[in-house]
């Protein structure tokens, strides 16, 4: 097979293979929150999860600007101080990737092998896309918006420049940001420098990064990061649904001390105050709970006030555990409106959108 020859499918890994170096590269270069930084409400930089299909491309911002054209009245071709000029707006919001939580599905999926980092909150800074669409004035045979980053590369064989479709009223929603700063600084180059698309509630796919060029589109998008990757899938032959929104998540900020190599988590007998964020992209927060147990029990945490501000932000949720000497499962549990979390893995073959509840093996020390 040569590089450029398609390869439908994603592969899957042999019962008991092991994450191969080219799984470790991935998971070298796409790096994730230290689930320790669930204690931020807006991660540091450098602390937010990072997820780069190809390479960070070279921006030459003397020349750089973002095309807008397609079905359109008057195509657009706009410098960064352009944008920069029209009505700003900052937001903080949650972003997690796609395939949070795949590297525990059994059988593997092989592909970036993320346990449960895949996670970060900023606060994002940039202009409404709906009024740049609107100015540019969009055909009345509108049904789809495509969006182009400036970094290529090629994925089971497909040569391509990293696009993302979305629907024209998705792309209207006046949440929908062109976003140039994070955390109030100029969007660093790993998050996607100078420029970035900003779709509040869904999974980190949508967001394109590096982002240069928009097009309007008569006829539903089907390129490869739309209708071949992102999708839930069982059987390779079905076609799948699309992986949109963020499904309700809670974690929990590792509680004690851990072993350097095993990660294994240690505290002292007696009040242990646990804590973390839950999200979801779907519907707002209504309960998290908590196991001690191992999922033979639950009982309700205490969830923070949640931000009218901030509807697309993590909540921040408490419990009070008097642990006794032994050993523990601890287990954390979201519901949002749609349901809660499944206790039992839900396997797609690209593993995708895997919320299933974290376990956190814990020694109580007497
Ligand atoms: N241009 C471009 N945009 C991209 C990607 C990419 O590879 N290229 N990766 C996407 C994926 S899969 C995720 S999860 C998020 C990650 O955003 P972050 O690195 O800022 O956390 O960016 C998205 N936007
Ligand atoms: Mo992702």
């Amino acid at each position: 097979m040569t590089a450029t020859e398609p390869r439908a499918r994603a592969r899957i890994a042999e019962p008991g293979e092991g994450i191969s170096l080219d799984e470790l590269a991935l998971a070298a270069r796409n790096h994730g929150m230290p689930l320790e930084a669930l204690r931020y409400d807006v991660t540091p930089p450098g602390l937010h999860y990072v997820l780069t299909h190809y390479d960070i491309p070279a921006v030459d911002m003397a020349s750089w600007r973002l095309s807008l054209g397609g079905a359109v009245e008057r195509p657009l071709s706009l410098s960064l101080e352009d944008l920069q000029r029209r009505p700003a707006v900052t937001t903080r919001v949650l972003l997690e990737c796609a395939g949070n939580g795949r590297a525990r599905l059994e059988p593997r999926p092989v592909s970036q092998p993320w346990l449960l980092e895949a996670v970060g909150s900023a606060e994002w800074t940039g202009t409404p896309l709906a009024g740049v669409l609107r100015e540019a004035g969009v055909g009345p045979d509108a049904v789809d918006v495509s969006f182009t980053g400036a970094d290529h590369g090629v994925e089971r064989g497909v040569e391509q420049d990293y696009t993302r479709g979305l629907s024209l009223a998705e792309a209207m929603r006046p949440d929908v940001l062109l976003v140039w700063a994070m955390n109030g600084a100029a969007l660093p180059p790993q998050h996607g420098a100078p420029l970035r698309l900003l779709v509040p509630g869904w999974y980190g796919m949508a967001h394109v990064k590096w982002l240069d060029r928009i097009e309007v589109l008569t006829e539903p998008y089907t390129g490869f990061q739309n209708a071949t990757a992102y999708r839930l899938k069982v059987d390779p032959h079905e076609d799948g649904e699309p992986v949109t929104r963020i499904r309700p998540r809670a974690l929990l900020a590792p509680p004690g001390w851990p072993d350097f190599m095993t990660r294994e988590r240690f505290v002292r007998a007696g009040p242990v105050p646990l804590s973390g964020r839950a999200w979801s992209g779907r519907a707002p927060i209504t309960r998290v709970e908590v196991s001690t147990d191992g999922g033979a029990s639950w009982d309700d945490a205490v969830l923070a006030p949640t931000d009218p501000a901030h509807p697309y932000a993590w909540r921040a949720w408490t419990y009070d555990w008097t642990a006794t000497p032994g050993t523990h499962q601890l287990t954390v549990r979201a519901t949002d409106e749609g349901g809660s979390q499944p206790v039992a893995q839900e396997w797609n073959r690209q593993g995708m959108a895997n919320n299933l509840v974290q376990r956190v093996p814990v020694t109580v020390l007497g």
